[in-house]
């Protein structure tokens, strides 16, 4: 077993979490420049106005990507930064940011992947109804466009958005994220809807106007993952069955958005579950002609962020049932179960039902990680974390999950959204008052993953 020739290895990160610069050169406000301002709403009122500083210390921070041989990085790109209004007036330094980021990758010789949308909503967007306004798909589609006219030259590959579940059921359901309200599930539902719809017509727009004869386009969707609590097939069974339904509230927190088959199946099946359409009835978003045609236009990837498990088993009436860990399981400093299955279970399980290449878009770990006396960052729990879960998904590739690479959330510390910067889950240490950084163990560690093509994580990285 070994990983494909052409395997990506690569690291991601988002603008609002690494860039700062938050006021500077004509960049408009995001739904985040002001739910950070509002006081209690992020760990200690941290904010993301300096961040890691990344828009002045790109150069450094792309050398030191090159020093690990990242093969790939996701660029996201901060809409308001582009767009100030969201609409219309282009801001010139903003589109030459984001432009010197790709020229200074390909020099480096890393494939930059353009994320259009990590959450940056434009504040002004926001003020007319964001994704509850009917135009918002063709805002967004107008904002592709805008990126694609200047980038696609040199830019072959795309990601419309990141994480619907969060930036729809977060920011307005359970207020845990921008812009924070708190609406009912109707309004959830069709702001939901209008943001597949961007999604669909962003694809539209990537491939009408590429300069690149073929663009590989996706999308990211968090892969919220079931895997069996033993191997037997009842347990397998049950572990699918509840991965791709659409529960009601009271199943578990938050499932009228925290589910996958809402998502995906739009998009890739062109249609919503019909679980969820009957749990939600009337509040289901009303479905245009033409939407679904639009929101599962073909994608040449889906990429899915997939962090951890849980564990399912098949209960006795027969309907699937979550297995609490046992105590002493480990779990990282977020507080998420470490369950390394879940690189197996979850590309299994996704090729299975959507058959579509995936790309793993985020996989790592929070950790407190300190500077010890020697200057450097010994991370052994990340290099642990990370060797365990690429051995399972190197399992799930050679039982043929067809995945197409692999990016380490993150390459260096950042802004983690409510946590603001309690939480570390960089390759890269970042001093956030000196802005110095240090490469971390896990980062050497990665370095010789990726030039042996993943054959490293067969050594004992501790002997
Ligand atoms: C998300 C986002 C990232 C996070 C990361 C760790 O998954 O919420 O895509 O921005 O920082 O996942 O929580």
């Amino acid at each position: 077993m070994s990983f494909p020739k052409n395997f990506i290895w690569g690291v991601s990160a988002s603008s609002y979490q690494i860039e700062g610069a938050a006021f500077e050169d004509g960049k408009g406000l995001s739904i985040w420049d002001r739910y950070t301002h509002r006081p209690g709403k992020i760990w200690n009122n941290h904010n993301g106005d300096v961040a890691a500083d990344h828009y002045h210390r790109y150069k450094e921070d792309i050398a030191l990507m090159k020093e690990i041989g990242v093969q790939s990085y996701q660029v996201s790109v901060s809409w308001p930064r582009v767009l100030p209004d969201g609409t219309g007036k282009v801001n010139k330094k903003g589109l030459d940011f984001y432009d010197r980021v790709i020229d200074e990758l390909l020099n480096a010789n890393i494939l930059p992947i353009i994320e259009i949308y990590h959450w940056e909503t434009p504040y002004e967007l926001y003020c007319r109804g964001s994704w509850l306004n009917p135009d918002s798909p063709d805002w967004f589609a107008d904002f592709t466009r805008v990126l694609v006219d200047k980038y696609s030259d040199r830019v072959s590959h795309w990601i419309t958005m990141n994480e619907p579940q969060c930036f729809i059921g977060e920011g307005y359901w359970d207020a845990t994220a921008a812009p924070g309200d708190k609406l009912g599930i109707k309004e959830v539902l069709r702001a939901g809807h209008h943001a597949l719809l961007a999604h669909g017509k962003s694809v539209q727009a990537i491939r009408a106007y590429s300069k690149t004869s073929e663009p590989a386009v996706g999308i990211i969707i968090v892969g919220i993952t079931k895997m069996p609590h033993t191997s037997s097939k009842e347990d397998i069974d049950a572990a699918r069955q509840l991965m791709f339904m659409v529960p009601d509230n009271s199943y578990w927190e938050n499932a009228c958005y925290w589910n996958n088959t809402w998502w995906f199946d739009p998009v890739l099946l062109g249609k919503y579950p019909e679980d969820g359409l009957n749990l939600y009835g009337r509040d289901a978003p009303e479905v245009g002609p033409n939407d679904m045609k639009i929101i599962s236009e073909p994608l040449d990837f889906i990429g899915t962020n997939i962090y951890h498990a849980n564990r399912v088993r098949a209960g006795k009436d027969g309907c699937p049932e979550e297995v609490i860990p046992p105590p002493g399981s480990p779990i990282s400093a977020m507080r998420w179960p470490i369950e390394p299955g879940c690189l197996y279970w979850g590309p299994k399980f996704f090729y299975e039902r959507y058959k579509t290449p995936i790309m793993i878009t985020e996989s790592g770990m929070s950790n407190y990680d300190t500077v010890s006396l020697d200057g450097k960052v010994h991370d052994p729990q990340r290099i642990d974390f990370l060797q365990k879960h690429l051995l399972q998904l190197e399992k799930a590739i050679g039982e043929g999950a067809d995945v197409r690479g692999y990016f380490q959330w993150s390459i260096m510390d950042n802004f983690e959204w409510a946590e603001g910067y309690k939480e570390r889950f960089g390759l890269i240490y970042v001093d956030f008052v000196t802005q110095q950084r240090i490469l971390k163990d896990s980062a050497h560690w990665y370095k010789k993953v990726i030039a042996t093509n993943g054959e490293y994580i067969k050594e004992n990285p501790f002997k």
